[in-house]
């Protein structure tokens, strides 16, 4: 059987992926990838936010295995050698999630409920006016196996909602799309709050910026699920202080753990999570891992290629 190293941010974070590989695939040799030692010689490596030296020193990969949707921390285009193949996970209990986390964060966006916390605290019985939905029109930026599960939770709350993506698709009952660069301010203007899940590429970096927030609706508010690096911090900081921007619920940063100084700890209408909307399910992942892995054996290609021109 082929090895299998694991390389990704810490040695004990390693060694707990390794476990749940060699519990589900017995008859494999799983090792963790130490930069120290000689090449290991490994067939398949499984990462996360690996050392890039990974790809200098294994020279007989065929193939890569990204822990994660997103692929933005591998140097698909200059590191990891373009005729290894990189597959990602796809879904694996993540994209419910973060339906779940976009319906947290609308809920954040209509004061549907946290202005009753408010109130209990006065002792005060007092209902508030209905959310009408159609004041909130969402806009989600991207459509993978994570966007369309965050918009098809959505619109079966009867949000109307909007999509963005890269290449034209036919609209469905219940969502519209727009895309491509001119579709973008149509899809701007027709948004509300804004919920990002796009991959991170040359293409996507800064988007959240002055010009794109500006075009949203008034009083709006922002989701970011993919990320940090998407967004242009200092112009999110003024939209939220300019009133553009009632409010933003942030899970991803530029820097992570965001550094304590960073404005956005004390910034009034900023909701901050660590990096928790979609957390990974070890076991899901594995096992995915394991049944794509046994499909390349058999000569068959498994789904969730990376391509190299998009990035994604
Ligand atoms: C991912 C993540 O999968 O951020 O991309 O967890």
């Amino acid at each position: 059987m082929e090895k299998i190293v694991i390389a990704v941010k810490t040695q004990e974070i390693a060694e707990q992926w390794q476990k749940i590989f060699q519990t589900l695939a017995p008859n494999r040799e799983v090792v963790v990838w130490n930069k120290n030692e000689a090449p290991m010689g490994a067939r398949y490596a499984v990462v996360w936010q690996p050392p890039l030296a990974l790809f200098e020193k294994e020279k007989k990969l065929q193939a890569i295995f990204n822990l994660g949707a997103g692929v933005d921390a591998l140097g698909i285009n200059s590191v990891v050698p373009a005729h290894v193949p990189v597959y990602r996970i796809e879904d694996a209990g993540m994209a419910v999630q973060m339906a779940e986390y976009a319906i947290y964060g609308v809920l954040l966006a209509t004061e549907r409920f946290s202005t009753y916390s408010k109130l209990q605290k006065q002792l005060d019985w007092a209902p508030q006016p209905p959310v009408l939905r159609s004041q909130w029109p969402i806009g989600v930026m991207g459509y993978g196996q994570i966007g369309s599960k965050v918009a098809k939770a959505l619109a079966q709350l009867g949000y109307p909602i909007s999509v963005w993506v890269r290449s034209e698709r036919v609209n469905d009952e219940h969502i519209q799309f727009y895309s491509g660069r001119a579709g973008f301010d149509h899809f701007l203007k027709q948004t509300r709050v804004l919920i990002n899940v796009l991959p991170l590429t040359e293409e996507t970096r800064g988007i959240v910026n002055k010009e794109c927030l500006e075009k949203m609706q008034k009083d709006g508010f922002f989701i970011n699920m993919a990320r940090g690096a998407h967004v242009v911090d200092d112009d999110l900081l003024s939209a939220l202080r300019g009133g553009q921007l009632k409010g933003a619920l942030l899970d991803v940063f530029h820097e992570e753990p965001l550094p304590k100084t960073h404005p956005f700890w004390q910034e009034p209408n900023v909701y901050l999570t660590p990096h928790i909307a979609g957390i990974s399910l070890y076991e899901e992942c594995a096992k995915q891992v394991i049944e794509k892995l046994s499909l390349l054996e058999r000569g068959i290609e498994p789904t969730g290629r990376v391509s190299l021109t998009k990035q994604y």
